[in-house]
């Protein structure tokens, strides 16, 4: 079997940590069947450090990181990638930075990373790259002479052809995608708007799953990603997990909860939840007193100005609500700027009632999956989850939502409320069987397999 090469901006950890999510571990056990290498940058901001590649093996898999620069970690990094590149995807052009010096930064990182990759590269290894912090990359590994297969998996959303050709030197990135053999998407809408870019602004043909342009060609296909569904499951019904969500349930006497968990980033559309939610509490005063929302959102990309912003709004906010209905035995919403570990997740997820997912633009959003994985099958809580999400797509048994809507919203959280245990049971069984088909490991082994045939 040929040596597996994954690429991403994070390297994770090739032990399992309490913090380590289905994705990090479902890349690590692919990259110890194959005795792989995984590559990328370390985390670490080392102003006037040497460009040093650190290498660690654990198990037979290879560990391989480089620092960034201040100046790199500014315009690549928070630049272009956080900047640029994540606001537009997500639809968001009035939040867009669109700065020649990021995309300067961006391309020199790149550069420097596959010049750092290249020499490590056998002749039958399999490259995975993943993610839009390294869109050119592939392009810059084939300019060195790198002829192996290269896969590109965006985790993100593509964005429909009149938002992407907003950016400056968007034919630029869609001809460096092509370069790779492979290039996955979250869902069939992202492939669509992918294949309408190259058929229709870059001129180019299509032959089934392969996409021609630019005198390149490459298999473009959607490959939803899943989660560890059978351990998150196990994980919510074992003895540590229901002894933290009892005491967590003792906590709010009881109450209906709702749970909430997101980076905080304004793609999770947390505004109009925390709206939403006030909403319901206007309309429906049977809730006050017996509902309780904790929101658990820790600070992400924390130096980037939009992020400061969004978390002063949902202070405000949140202030404002429990300001405007708490009594002296009722807080009605909690919101928490903390991680914490799978297990607390699992139990978390297990002892609310209600799993409340509402992000205005997602690629997946992994959460809405957790949380319907958690849940007791005897006495399931009830998602209700954002038709913008990828896996709002994937979830039909769930309460779907436009998140904008905020009146729309506080109804589907009443219904859900008041829904019959055989209705929550048979949604929940609806949801399980496709967590149980498309796990994690399952989009692993679906995109290597295309990747050794394309
Ligand atoms: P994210 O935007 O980070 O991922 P998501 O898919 O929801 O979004 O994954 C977040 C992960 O972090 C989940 O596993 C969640 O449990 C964990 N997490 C969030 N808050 C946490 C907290 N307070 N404590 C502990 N863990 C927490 C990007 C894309 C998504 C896509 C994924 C995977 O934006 O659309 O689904 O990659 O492809």
């Amino acid at each position: 079997m040929s040596r597996l090469v994954v690429v991403s901006n994070r390297v994770g950890p090739l032990r399992g940590t309490a913090r380590a999510g289905g994705l990090a571990v479902a890349l690590a056990e692919a990259l110890q069947r194959r005795r792989g290498l995984w590559f990328g940058w370390s985390g670490e901001v080392a102003e006037n450090a040497e460009p040093r590649l650190q290498t660690q093996t654990v198990g037979g898999v290879t560990r391989a990181t480089l620092d960034l620069n201040q100046t790199e970690h500014d315009d690549y990094y928070n630049g272009y990638a956080n900047r640029c590149l994540w606001p537009l995807f997500h639809y968001r052009l009035d939040l867009t930075a669109f700065d020649r010096r990021f995309y300067d930064g961006y391309q020199r990182v790149n550069r420097r990373f596959a010049q750092a990759l290249a020499p490590l590269l056998r002749d039958d290894d399999v490259i995975w790259v993943h993610d839009y912090h390294l869109l050119p990359f592939g392009e810059m590994l084939r300019a060195m002479g790198v002829r192996q297969k290269l896969g590109f998996f965006l985790h993100i959303p593509f964005p429909v052809r009149e938002i992407f050709t907003a950016l400056p030197g968007h034919d630029r990135l869609v001809r460096a995608l092509l370069a790779y053999d492979l290039i996955g998407f979250q869902t069939d809408t992202d492939l669509q708007c992918f294949r309408d870019y190259v058929l229709r602004e870059a001129g180019g043909s299509a032959d089934g799953d392969t996409l021609h342009a630019y005198g390149r060609s490459v298999v473009a296909r959607a490959f939803p990603i899943g989660i560890d569904t059978a351990q998150f499951a196990q994980m919510a019904a074992s003895d540590e997990a229901r002894r933290d969500a009892a005491r967590l349930r003792a906590a709010i006497f009881n109450r209906v909860q709702i749970v909430g968990v997101d980076r905080l980033d304004y793609t999770k559309g947390l505004p109009e939840r925390f709206l939403s939610y006030q909403k319901l509490l206007e309309d429906y005063p049977d809730a006050h007193g017996q509902v309780s929302f904790l929101q658990i959102a820790p600070t992400s990309r924390g130096d980037v100005p939009e992020y400061i912003n969004i978390r002063q709004e949902l202070e405000t906010l949140a202030g404002h609500i429990n300001g405007r209905f708490a009594q002296l035995d009722w807080t009605p919403l909690r919101y928490i700027n903390r991680a914490i570990t799978r297990r607390q997740l699992a139990g978390l997820y297990r002892m609310s009632r209600i799993g409340l997912v509402t992000p205005l633009r997602d690629g997946m959003n992994l959460v809405a999956k957790e949380y319907a994985a958690a849940q007791d099958p005897a006495d399931p809580g009830v998602l209700v989850l954002s038709r913008f999400a990828g896996s709002g797509r994937q979830m039909p048994a769930a309460l779907i939502v436009n998140p904008y809507d905020i009146a729309g919203v506080a109804e589907a959280l009443q219904t859900a409320r008041h829904m019959a245990i055989e209705e929550r049971r048979e949604r929940h069984a609806d949801l399980m069987r496709g967590l149980l088909e498309n796990d994690v490991t399952r989009w692993c082994d679906d995109f290597l397999a295309a990747l050794d045939h394309a």
